[in-house]
């Protein structure tokens, strides 16, 4: 990852506009797709109201298989080739999130995408490609840069860990406020969270995720299994037994 130092790097006007039309389209047509929408199909991530607590669908993770439309324009060679351009070697499809976050959504708490697992890349990034303008009202990304040189700053025992505020210093967060065809990329080490969705609309974004070539190769599949049997683990220690993923 020898180009990639700056850990967050965007790029304004990326993406042609009529392209993401076709995939904002789809992203509604999926959104659509009710039956897929339940709280027991761990495919769906959920997130509560910010002032009423009521509970939302929040993301799909994955979402290319929903949509031969939206794999397509996410496998295009020019997107990898970005963060292949970061890495200084080929990037591979690791992960891919498309999270609507409606009005009031709460948002996430401070976090690193990176978690201890075995087989989890440490040159795990994220793109973030914006299906709608984010802003400061409807909670953009927010990070911190720097921070990804400390490496993991929670415990590394393979569990998903929130940050304390106190791991870094707020006034240092960088708000990644996108319009249509702009992209940015982050580091999996790189510490952020969002604020919650205050505006009358949705925020999409897809959040598509990569590893080098030399750090486990193509591995998306092996990633879905292994998160699958992970999330219904985490559900059933919950006493959420009738989880499926669909
Ligand atoms: O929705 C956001 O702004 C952040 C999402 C996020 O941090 C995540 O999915 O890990």
């Amino acid at each position: 990852m020898s180009n990639f130092n700056a850990m967050v790097v965007s790029s304004r006007d990326f993406i042609p506009l009529d392209e993401l039309a076709g995939v904002s389209e789809e992203a509604n047509r999926v959104f659509g797709l009710r039956d897929l929408i339940d709280q027991r199909n761990i495919r769906c991530r959920w997130s509560n109201h910010y002032e009423t607590g009521e509970r939302r669908f929040d993301c799909f993770d994955p979402i290319i298989d929903l949509s031969s439309p939206i794999e397509q324009f996410v496998r295009q060679k020019r997107l990898a080739d970005l963060v292949t351009a970061l890495y200084g070697e080929t990037a591979c499809l690791f992960k891919d999130k498309l999270i609507y976050k409606p009005p009031g959504a709460t948002g996430y708490a401070l976090h690193q995408d990176y978690i201890s697992w075995k087989s989890f890349p440490r040159s795990f990034v994220t793109m973030i490609i914006p299906l709608d303008a984010s802003t400061d009202e409807n909670g953009a990304t927010e990070v911190f840069p720097g921070y990804h040189t400390q490496g993991c700053l929670s415990q590394e025992d393979g569990e998903y860990h929130e940050l304390p505020q106190s791991a870094v210093d707020e006034s240092r967060g960088v708000r990644l406020c996108l319009n249509q065809g702009d992209v940015a990329v982050f580091h999996g080490m790189l510490p952020h969270r969002s604020a919650p969705n205050k505006s009358t609309t949705w925020r999409r974004q897809l959040y598509l995720s990569f590893n080098a070539v030399s750090d486990g190769g193509e591995q998306r599949d092996a990633h879905y299994r292994e998160f699958r049997g992970w999330l219904t683990r985490k559900y059933a220690d919950y006493g959420k037994t009738d989880t499926y993923y669909k």
